[in-house]
């Protein structure tokens, strides 16, 4: 796969969280390529703890790549699949912690105790803050504490040490040599930069790298920190996605470089992804209003930052593990069996090929005549009308495009025979064209 920089076309990503190897090797080549997407991230593959509970994967025990989702062969044959059908892929990677349990046995059979992990790591590896009692997290306005404190009770790896340095990029280069193309690194705020930078500079290519920074109000640690080393999810964007299309002012999001956020071309952003949909922090599958598929629309459309999609599962209990072992399953246009494959719905799918289509074109033609409703082109190449108002929205568009026949994005693509799977709209020879737009819904033409 050839290396995609974000900002550029095909880089949306689809987390598939949960979804074991075998499974995600099937979808790249059944759907995921064919779609045109980027990139899929997927869970973190190395040994960890035992238990039904989706977040064991984030307790390591070893680098051994045997995890729930499958072990070494079945991982080096998903990323080649994904890489026939031409997806690149991302593996969530942990290097701030190891297990947070007393002791156990992992996945694949590594016996071991809190602060030793026997051929791995041994108690002088980790940091031993001495700052609260028991060493964990507990004032985020600490920059020591958050960086070298414990992470609900997680074994914090003395990521300024040269033996963890060089272990971790030693984990690192075992990835990148089964063809790794990225690394989301996870708790990437309770790492020093300065850290990250010294692993990364041991890689023996130069990976897609996202970190995991939250922003946090009045904190020391920031995400501008961290984007000399790559891209930061920003999830101040994911919170004004959410306040913007519950509260109605979606119209303050058409620059979203003047915010103060990281720049959009250090961005990676989501409406959702599996922490914040089981909390309070974003927007998610149940929202009122059609909301989650409408900010989805908006983030596909919207050129700011490489854009993340969470393809995830049902649940009753936010430590629900994965349906059927991991082994996900998809309908045509929607999930199957628990599993819900957002990255399959066909307003998704379409801004896909909406926002492959708008490549790097600036915002143009902007247009809001209140605050629940925004159109705005990409150059042209694309253009997007959005409604977030309880009633349609019937308009004449001024956009860019030239004239002709558009089929709309969110409601199909074009067919075999010339025409549209789903509604078509006419552009006129000076640019315009005339819809209606259904109420909480969108209408996207992409040439
Ligand atoms: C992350 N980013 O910084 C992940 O996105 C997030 O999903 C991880 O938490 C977290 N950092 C650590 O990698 C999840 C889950 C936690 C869970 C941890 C570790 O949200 O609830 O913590 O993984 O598996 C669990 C228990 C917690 C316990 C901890 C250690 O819920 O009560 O702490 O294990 O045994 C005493
Ligand atoms: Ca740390």
């Amino acid at each position: 796969v050839t290396r995609r920089a974000p900002g550029t076309a095909k880089n949306v990503i689809i987390q598939m969280f949960g979804w074991n190897w075998d499974s995600i090797a099937a979808e790249c080549s059944n759907f995921i390529g064919a779609e045109g997407y980027g990139f899929v991230q997927v869970s973190p593959p190395a040994e960890h703890i035992q238990g039904s509970q989706w977040w064991t994967d984030y307790q390591p025990v070893s680098y051994t790549l045997t995890s729930k989702r499958g072990n070494r062969e079945q991982f080096q044959n998903m990323v080649t699949a994904c890489h026939n059908a031409g997806v690149g892929v991302i593996a969530d990677t942990i290097w701030n912690h190891m297990a947070g349990i007393d002791s156990g046995t992992g996945v694949a059979g590594s016996s071991f105790t809190h602060y030793v992990y026997p051929g791995t790591y041994q108690y002088q590896d980790f940091h031993h803050c001495g700052l609260t009692s028991g060493d964990d997290i507990s004032d985020y306005s600490s920059r020591a504490q958050v960086q070298t404190c414990e992470l609900v009770n997680l074994a914090d790896l003395a990521t300024d040490t040269e033996y963890v340095r060089g272990r971790l990029a030693q984990y690192g280069n075992d990835l990148l040599s089964l063809g790794v193309d990225g690394f989301r690194l996870d708790a990437s705020k309770h790492i020093a930069a300065g850290d990250i930078a010294n692993i990364i500079g041991r890689l023996s290519s130069t990976p897609y790298i996202t970190q995991e920074v939250i922003f946090g109000s009045g904190e020391p640690v920031t995400p501008n920190e961290y984007t000399g080393n790559g891209d930061v999810q920003e999830f101040r964007y994911t919170s004004a996605i959410k306040d913007a299309f519950l509260n109605g002012n979606i119209a303050a999001l058409q620059n979203l470089d003047n915010q103060g956020w990281v720049s959009g071309t250090s961005a990676n952003v989501f409406v959702a992804n599996h922490d914040t949909e089981r909390g309070d922090s974003s927007l998610n599958i149940n929202s009122p209003s059609n909301s989650f598929i409408l900010a989805t629309i908006f983030s596909l459309a919207h050129p700011y930052g490489t854009p993340t999609i969470l393809s995830g599962f049902t649940f009753t209990s936010s430590d629900d593990g994965a349906p059927n072992n991991g082994a996900g399953t998809c309908s045509t246009t929607g999930g199957s069996g628990g599993w819900r494959c957002e990255h399959r719905y066909v307003a998704f799918t379409g801004m896909v090929r909406f926002r492959n289509a708008a490549g790097s074109n600036a915002l143009s033609n902007w247009y809001s005549p209140s605050q629940d409703r925004i159109a705005f082109g990409r150059g042209s190449a694309a253009f997007i009308a959005i409604n977030n108002n309880d009633d349609a929205w019937s308009y004449t568009f001024q956009t860019a495009l030239p004239a002709g026949s558009y089929c709309d994005a969110i409601t199909g693509k074009p067919d075999s025979s010339g025409g549209c799977t789903g509604a078509v709209y006419t552009v006129s020879s000076s640019g315009t064209f005339t819809a209606s737009v259904s109420a909480r819904s969108a209408v996207a033409l992409y040439k």
